[in-house]
């Protein structure tokens, strides 16, 4: 195609290498790694000047997972198990971090990358069948395959709220958040947005700031996190049993094995369930809690059960019952939006410093010089947090110009939602290979489960097309759009769709309304991927 020639007709000495990989979090460094073990040359990318993907951006106080750390790392392995000793049950981001510095030096692949250097765009050179990344710097790379380990939520969205180029305050993201860090001492502080990473910022910056307004728009569903240090006989059960823990994690449903019931929810007494759902709320894991009935995420009645359970969580934790009730999600059903974990978020709205402002009831109407106007009212304000979230799944996939066959704009073929092939690969985008892309369990997992699967299928199927010397592969046009209609018919039949969120895409104005994730469950998927693999890449054509 035109842009490639062109860069090769400058005469630039242009460096070719087996595999490009877009990202240095958990998966751009095992899927690096996997080039060098297959003795394939590589080069990675990342925007960032470190490790770390989304734990490198998201560097907002109270940052912290929502799964449990030891369940949260690689269990490829043995020597990044037996090295690394996690101190909390819930890894802040600081921790999180540290890990991804030690697993990409500990595996060597540190150097792999080149920091500071965000791609910009890969086209598919039809004629040569390679793949043409162009970086910010204007650096070219040729390369036979394009791997985008870019994640899921690696795109910060900040809404187009009018005025607020006027607004004379501070002004900062939580997924952008200065790696100094920020300080609201003495300051009179807006948080908009309550999902997870308002959730979990909310209760510092009240310690913080001056006063703290924050601007809900829709409350959230939020559980307990219980954080507390790991003991060692926990640390020490935990690394003698990885196998047996890697083998249960990829044989359920999200990467996180529990113990669900066999009965509906409407089968037990409300005191029975009652019972179940506060044995499940003390084990502090969210898992256990939503997958405590089979039926909580297909039956809107027995749904309505556990939401009302987490209700009266906020009743308990919030004096004012108006305020609880603001403060108690009424419009969808739980788990249809990403369940947020917490600690001391409702409790937070006690504080005398600590205002919520329902957006519901007072609409935001601008940003001024001074603040925010609500409802008519203007809210004067030293500094605003967004905590709006990100543009989610493709977000990060179209935010770079990515062309296949005969110039192809993944854009455009996206237009009205993606369409894949199990969630990997893209018709007319030959050699490219997508780590947690739509169409893929991603985000309803445990997201390190997701990676690992995706990574080693990948490079399975790399390393198979290496043995028969071929030069490309792409997914049959029929196929991808059998993969696809199959997902979306399956989340359908769930209580997905029924919520407004980044899960849908409905977060973001213009983008398809579509659930990007597959909900079959992990462990269907990846029978699936097993499955195609066996019967010689199924839906696969090779050249
Ligand atoms: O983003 P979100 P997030 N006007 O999209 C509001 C992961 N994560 O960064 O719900 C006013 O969930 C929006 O309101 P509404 C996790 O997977 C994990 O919090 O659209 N408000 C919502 O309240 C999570 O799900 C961890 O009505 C606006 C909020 O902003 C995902 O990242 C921690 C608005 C956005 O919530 C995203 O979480 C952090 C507008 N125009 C993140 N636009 C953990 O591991 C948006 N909002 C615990």
């Amino acid at each position: 195609n035109n842009f490639s020639q062109a860069a090769d007709d400058r005469g630039v000495d242009v460096p070719t290498v087996d595999g490009v990989v877009i990202g240095a979090g958990f998966s751009g460094i095992y899927m690096v790694h996997k080039f060098r073990e297959l003795g394939l040359t590589v080069q990675g990318f990342e925007a960032g000047d470190g490790v770390g993907g989304t734990w490198f951006w998201n560097r907002y106080p109270g940052a912290r997972c929502d799964v449990i750390s030891m369940e949260y790392a690689y269990t490829f392995a043995p020597e990044l198990i037996d090295e690394w000793t996690w101190t909390e049950r819930y890894p802040s981001q600081p921790e999180i971090l540290r890990y991804l510095n030690f697993a990409a030096d500990r595996l060597g692949v540190t150097p792999d990358f080149q920091f500071n250097t965000r791609v910009v765009s890969a086209w598919f050179d039809d004629s040569a069948a390679q793949w043409v990344t162009t970086t910010d710097s204007g650096a070219v790379t040729r390369s036979k395959y394009l791997i985008t380990a870019v994640g899921c939520l690696s795109t910060s969205l900040t809404p187009d709220f009018p005025g607020l180029a006027d607004f004379a305050g501070d002004v900062v993201h939580t997924a952008d958040w200065p790696a100094a860090g920020v300080d609201f001492t003495g300051k009179r502080v807006g948080v908009i947005g309550t999902g997870s990473s308002g959730v979990q910022v909310i209760p510092l910056l009240a310690q913080q700031a001056e006063h703290l307004t924050v601007f809900q728009r829709t409350p959230a569903f939020s559980l307990a996190c219980g954080n507390r240090a790991l003991t060692d006989e926990e640390v020490r059960n935990f690394k003698d049993t990885i196998d047996e823990h890697k083998a249960k994690s990829m044989a359920s449903g999200t990467g996180q094995y529990t113990d669900t019931l066999e009965v509906s929810a409407l089968e037990h007494s409300p005191q029975q369930r009652e019972s179940v759902y506060q044995e499940r709320w003390d084990r502090h894991r969210a898992i256990d809690l939503i997958a405590s009935y089979p039926d909580l995420f297909s039956n809107r009645e027995a749904n309505e059960t556990i939401a009302e359970f987490f209700r009266s969580k906020i009743r308990e934790a919030v004096a004012d019952p108006e305020l609880a009730e603001k403060l108690s999600p009424r419009t969808y059903p739980l788990g249809a939006k990403r369940i947020t974990l917490d600690t001391d978020y409702f409790q937070t709205y006690n504080r005398d410093n600590v205002d919520l402002i329902s957006l519901r009831e007072q609409p935001l109407e601008t940003f001024t010089d001074k603040g925010l106007r609500v409802g008519g009212t203007e809210v004067e304000l030293d500094a605003v947090v967004l905590a709006t979230g990100f543009d989610a799944i493709t977000g990060p996939l179209l935010n770079m110009d990515i062309r296949g066959v005969g110039g192809t704009k993944l854009k455009d073929k996206w237009a009205d939602g993606p369409t894949t092939y199990l969630g990997i690969a893209v018709d007319e985008f030959p050699n490219m290979f997508m780590i947690t892309g739509p169409g893929s369990p991603n985000v309803l997992t445990n997201v390190i489960c997701a990676i690992e699967q995706h990574v080693e299928w990948t490079a399975d199927f790399i390393a198979a097309l290496e043995r028969r010397g071929a030069t490309r592969v792409e997914p049959s046009a029929a196929d991808a759009a059998k993969w696809t209609s199959d997902a979306v018919a399956l989340a359908d039949d769930t209580l997905y769709p029924e919520g407004e969120s980044w899960y849908t895409g409905v977060n973001v104005p213009g983008k398809p309304r579509v659930i990007m994730s597959y909900v079959g469950g992990l462990d269907v998927y990846r029978q699936a991927c097993d499955e195609v693999a066996a019967d010689d890449y199924r839906g696969f054509v090779v050249a």
